[in-house]
């Protein structure tokens, strides 16, 4: 898709490119690691080579001593209590730097400052530590047996909650119920790995009398928050930057304790120190996705009606909660979707979020929905191969349609618009179904086997406070802020409290910005990520910043041009309701016009040409929240078409197709952007993805050599359509979206898989398909 030119003031709607990829681009991006500062020491950090070890002490290297510190030396710091204000869950702290326990391969036990990254890591790997083994628990499912270690010793399990949803009466329709699928679904452990790792910079200004932190986050004032309580300072004294940040995908939402380390050694050091992540360090250490576990049973009646929905949902959250939000997110959020588009009145279903010896459960783009795509996806197609109907019939048969709109699930979930059918129908379209079911009628002539593999989804997005409530956030992130500025010349300023980190939210909201002010987006700027300059917000996750900053940008931009028009008018001696905003001027009804920069001059600098009794400030603030803070869901029905070696297990991606809905499309060149990233990163889960652990608790994928990420050889070209449904309570009728594309690709991947081997009813279950899981499944079948 290319940039298109949008008709005069209708920027809503305008494919322009990024304005945000000129700097880097040409290099010019700056990001926690490009900032140079005189004396600027680097730290790393001293990590647990154990999955699970009691910590005696550490011996440091004598003539390095003070560069070595603890946390008793670090410290001391106030807890964070992480992790939802509900009944049933157990908070536990997650240290700075281990004190007397470790409970993950990577865990910080001290902190090393010296000039160079090098040095530091040759101190570091002079200390010695007196650690003593402990078992390791590393299965969610076996770590919730009631022999196992505990991770926690005050626990009585290892749960750091089990809950549930129910509705209706899942156990009658059981008793009755003529079909039933029953499966266990795994999709297994990822890392985040966006381009850049986490970052932070730290120094005390003593001109400003503040401590100033860079830090690759996604949300700069909620990091505030976390930062001046863990070090007990006041939050005026505390001020947060995110220069270019390389991609955060959820994990960069999260305050890490390295992160906390930091800002605690420029303390202590007196000047600049910064640590800088390095790829086995994420891999080892930062926060992952997704390792879910599914035990359910689907019921339905013989013409394929889906019924009831029982069982049991494992998740594996590792040794710690994370500030603000705690380990349960991932498991509420996989319960209430796991019924999808589909209506299933009955549902009896236990979550269990689980401590196991591995770092810390964070959000992943799509959190926890691609798990629950994945089980309920598969469970669909597994069924209509059970009753010999099309993968697309039977989500015919059951999904929610127009008519039936706004439906609330069993779950609580609230469908508020849409058609998920012919969005079902597009993908089967555009992919080519019946084409492709004639191909494999023919057979492919090198021997592979093709299949294609549909999955729907519903991205819930621009929920606000009802729905941070209903989950106890502690941080309830129910609004955003814009503070829109007109300057001298006419040109203008928006800032937000969200941030930009490769969304292309600069251009998307300086178009909205354009919209209202009937300014042209060149002239607008747009600024993000600094606590001094933004206004506060909650940042950049859950597909929120268009809804929420975009309508705060819509209602400030309003308030201002309200007085635009009324200074406007006066200047051309007309009544200010007669006037209207055109390309940067007030226009009155006989075509008498003044520019923007006639007006911003008088309100600035020429304030004898004011109207009487009106005020120079050119500015105005304005906080939103959507008319209904349950949320709108985006939807979309995703369609893969694989080429499947039954020798090697090799699967080659043939196709990719995708049928969005995502309301009125503010850029959708960037929506398009988007929607295949997203997908890339969702092959990766279905394909390549994975940090297996052993029984110690050592991760094994530590290295790009063995933590396979996808590249573009094995991207296939994803050819998007687009449905338009406006949502009824956001601005404009927006809808997020950035999280969808990866939400279906593990589900479509796999059911593809399946498809391509229905004959047999080869199971593919758990993620990454990998060449060597492919094989295995295609043994148990006896596939020849
Ligand atoms: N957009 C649009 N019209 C719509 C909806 C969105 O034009 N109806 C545009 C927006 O204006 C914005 C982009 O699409 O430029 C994404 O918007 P939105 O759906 O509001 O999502 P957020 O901006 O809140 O971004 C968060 C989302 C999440 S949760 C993850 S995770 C993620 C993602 O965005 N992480 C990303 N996309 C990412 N993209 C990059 N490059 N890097 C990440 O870390």
């Amino acid at each position: 898709m290319a940039e298109t030119k949008p008709a005069p003031g209708d920027w809503i709607g305008a494919s322009l490119l990024r304005r945000e990829d000129a700097r880097f681009l040409i290099g010019k991006g700056q990001f926690v690691a490009d900032i140079r500062l005189p004396g600027l020491e680097d730290a790393c950090f001293v990590r647990s080579p154990m999955g699970h070890a009691s910590l005696r002490g550490l011996r440091r290297p004598a003539e390095w001593a003070e560069r070595v510190y603890t946390h008793d030396e670090l410290g001391p710091f106030q807890a964070l209590p992480a992790g939802p204000d509900i009944p049933g869950y157990r908070n536990v702290a997650y240290p700075v730097l281990a004190t007397d326990r470790v409970c993950f391969a990577g865990q910080p036990i001290a902190a090393v400052v010296a000039p160079t990254r090098g040095e530091a890591e040759d101190i570091a790997g002079l200390v010695e530590l007196d650690l003593d083994a402990l078992p390791a628990v590393t299965d969610a499912v076996l770590a919730m047996a009631p022999d196992s270690p505990r991770i926690h010793d005050a626990w009585p399990d290892n749960a750091f909650i089990t809950s549930g949803a129910r509705a209706g009466d899942a156990a009658a329709v059981a008793a009755t119920a003529p079909v039933r699928i029953t499966r266990r679904l795994r999709m297994n452990r990822q890392s985040i790995v966006p381009l850049e790792g986490r970052a932070a910079l730290a120094y005390w200004d003593h001109r400003l009398d503040e401590l100033v932190v860079y830090l690759s986050t996604q949300g700069a004032h909620v990091m505030r928050l976390g930062i001046a309580q863990a070090l007990g300072i006041s939050e005026h004294k505390v001020h947060v930057i995110a220069p270019d940040v390389g991609g955060g995908f959820g994990g960069k939402n999260r305050l890490t304790p390295e992160e906390i380390a930091v800002c605690a050694l420029a303390l202590k050091r007196g000047h600049p120190v910064r640590w800088i992540e390095d790829r086995r360090e994420h891999l080892m250490a930062a926060p992952q996705a997704r390792e879910h576990v599914y035990d359910l049973t689907l019921y339905a009646d013989r013409d394929g009606t889906m019924l009831a929905l029982e069982g049991d949902v494992y998740i594996d959250a590792g040794a710690y909660p994370l500030w603000p939000t705690g380990a349960f997110a991932e498991a509420s959020m996989a319960v209430r979707n796991l019924t999808g588009p589909y209506r299933i009145r009955h549902i009896a279903l236990r979550n269990h979020t689980v401590a196991t010896n591995k770092p810390p459960m964070g959000p992943y783009r799509g959190v926890a929905r691609p798990g629950a795509c994945f089980a309920m996806e598969r469970l669909a197609d597994e069924l209509a191969r059970e009753l010999g109907l099309e993968p697309i019939e039977i989500r015919r048969r059951n999904m929610v349609t127009a008519g039936e709109m706004p439906y609330v699930t069993a779950a609580g979930m609230r469908l508020d618009n849409g058609d998920y059918p012919a969005s079902l129908d597009e993908a089967a379209r555009s992919i080519g179904l019946d084409a492709i079911r004639a191909r494999q009628r023919t057979g492919e002539p090198d021997g592979r086997r093709i299949g294609v593999g549909f999955a729907f989804y519903t991205e819930q997005s621009g929920h606000g406070l009802k729905e941070w409530a209903r989950r106890g956030a502690r941080v309830m992130p129910s609004y955003e802020t814009c503070t829109v500025r007109m300057l001298p010349d006419g040109s203008a300023q928006v800032l937000v409290g969200i941030q930009n980190h490769g969304q292309g939210l600069e251009t998307t909201l300086s178009q909205i910005a354009a919209q209202e002010l009937r300014l042209d987006p060149a002239r607008i700027a747009v600024r993000h990520g600094d606590t001094a300059v933004s206004p506060f917000g909650f940042g950049t996750f859950a597909s929120r910043s268009t809804v929420f900053a975009g309508g705060a940008v819509a209602r400030s931009c309003r308030i201002l041009a309200e007085k635009i028009r009324r200074i406007g008018g006066h200047l051309i001696q007309t009544d200010p309701v007669e006037t209207r905003l055109e390309d940067g001027h007030v226009v009155g009804p006989s075509g008498a016009a003044v520019s923007f920069a006639e007006i911003g001059r008088a309100a600035h600098v020429r304030q004898e040409m004011m109207p009487p009794g009106v005020d120079p400030v050119l500015e105005a603030t304005a906080t939103y929240e959507p008319a209904d803070s349950s949320g709108t869901f985006s939807y979309s029905t995703h369609a893969a078409l694989v080429a499947v070696d039954p020798l090697t297990g090799g699967t080659e991606l043939l196709d990719y197709v995708v049928a969005e809905d995502c309301g009125t499309m503010v850029n959708p060149l960037i929506v398009d952007g988007q929607v295949t990233g997203g997908v890339i990163q969702g092959i990766g889960t279905a394909l390549y993805e994975e940090v297996p652990y052993d029984e110690s608790g050592q991760p094994l994928a530590t290295t790009f050599a063995d933590y396979h990420m996808p590249c573009a050889t094995e991207m296939p070209r994803v050819r998007i359509s687009h449905f338009v449904t406006p949502s009824a309570i956001t601005e404009y009728g927006i809808k997020g979206m950035g999280e969808g594309g990866a939400i279906a690709p593990p589900a479509a991947i796999a059911n593809a898989l399946a498809d391509a081997f229905r004959d047999s009813g080869a199971q593919f279950n758990e993620t990454p398909c990998t060449p060597r899981r492919v094989v295995a499944a295609l043994e148990a079948a006896e596939v020849p």
